[in-house]
């Protein structure tokens, strides 16, 4: 493989989109924010997407998939990081992470909260393993796209960094 790029995998982590396709806007909109920056001379390259209900194994078996062999660069997730019974987005990605990025973790918070006191109902981890980043975004198109926007530019340099 010899991407020009940054790889990119989008996980949307969600029982509805998981059961029905069709209802993931929020990947979708994911990979359209990552098409946009592309036009400059940022080319991310989404090259993987999936969607996995709010399972803890599912979760945790892609994530080490996409980092552990497939080797992306970023793997962004959207869901499952609310207050929900279900949401266990954080609980099954932090542990497979070996260093802890507050600094895009504190990025991402401060933009969104900018936009929406909701925010703080987010609780977002992101970090590295292996050489890849790993960060996560809410499951709302609005919230996914915000919390991507406040980081993309400091994406290629972290990943320059780690890879
Ligand atoms: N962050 C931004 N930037 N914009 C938003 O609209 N919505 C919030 C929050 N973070 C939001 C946001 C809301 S209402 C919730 S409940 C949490 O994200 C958790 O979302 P999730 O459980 O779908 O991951
Ligand atoms: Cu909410």
């Amino acid at each position: 493989i010899s991407a020009q790029g940054y790889t990119v995998g989008i996980l949307t982590i969600s029982d509805t989109a998981s059961a029905d396709s069709t209802k993931d806007i929020s990947g979708q909109t994911l990979k359209t924010v990552f098409e946009q920056a592309s036009k400059g001379n940022k080319i991310f390259e989404v090259i993987k997407s999936a969607i996995v209900p709010d399972d803890f194994d599912k979760i945790q078996n892609i994530i080490k998939q996409w980092s552990d062999y497939e080797k992306l660069d970023i793997i962004i997730t959207t869901g499952g990081t609310g207050f929900g019974v279900k949401d266990i987005t954080p609980e099954a990605i932090q542990p497979l992470l070996q260093k802890i990025s507050s600094g895009i973790t504190h990025a991402m918070l401060a933009a969104s909260l900018q936009k929406t006191p909701f925010a703080a109902l987010s609780r977002p981890v992101s970090g590295v393993r292996g050489k890849t980043l790993i960060l996560t975004t809410p499951g709302s198109p609005k919230g996914a796209k915000e919390n991507l926007e406040a980081v993309i530019n400091v994406l290629p340099h972290a990943t320059d960094l780690v890879r």
